[in-house]
């Protein structure tokens, strides 16, 4: 089977106290399939950094990995403004985009849960989570 191309968003500048565990997932989705953003798993980057041509940059190219993508994967438990951005570019451009969260640790946005293109998976447990991505990576 050709390897899905897999867009992960989790949060950076939202608050990085869920890295280690979209590091988790990530590695568990390259298993299988390709992660085009494995930065969002990554602690040793510079959040602070505010250099206008970098983030220009970084816009370019994630957009064009939204627009390049089969799927995008998304943790949500910690608010983020760019993956908001993200969700919605990617509906923009018709891409199947599936939610994870943990409903014990946040009240997500309504204008996520509200959003019926959204696919939503509620999970407490990493164990779930694994079992929702190996879900997701043989329909997608
Ligand atoms: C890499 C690791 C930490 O910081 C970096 C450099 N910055 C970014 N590199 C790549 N993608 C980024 C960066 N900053 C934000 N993004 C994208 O926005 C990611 O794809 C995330 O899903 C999302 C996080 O948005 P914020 O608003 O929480 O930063």
């Amino acid at each position: 089977m050709m390897k899905k191309k897999i867009y992960f968003a989790g949060s950076i500048r939202g608050g990085q106290t869920d890295t280690q565990l979209y590091h988790e997932m990530i590695e568990y989705i390259k298993q299988t399939d390709i992660v085009l953003t494995e930065q969002v798993g990554d602690l040793s980057h510079s959040v602070r950094e505010n250099d206008f041509d970098i983030e220009k940059q970084i816009y370019d190219q994630d957009t064009a990995w939204l627009r390049e993508c089969d799927a995008v994967i998304a943790e949500c438990t910690s608010p983020s403004l760019g993956v908001g951005y993200e969700l919605a570019y990617a509906e923009a451009h018709q891409k199947p985009v599936h939610v994870l969260y943990r409903p014990e640790k946040t009240n997500l946005s309504a204008m996520i849960k509200g959003d019926s293109y959204f696919i939503i998976h509620p999970y407490s447990t990493k164990e779930e989570a694994f079992a929702i991505l190996r879900l997701i990576l043989r329909s997608a």
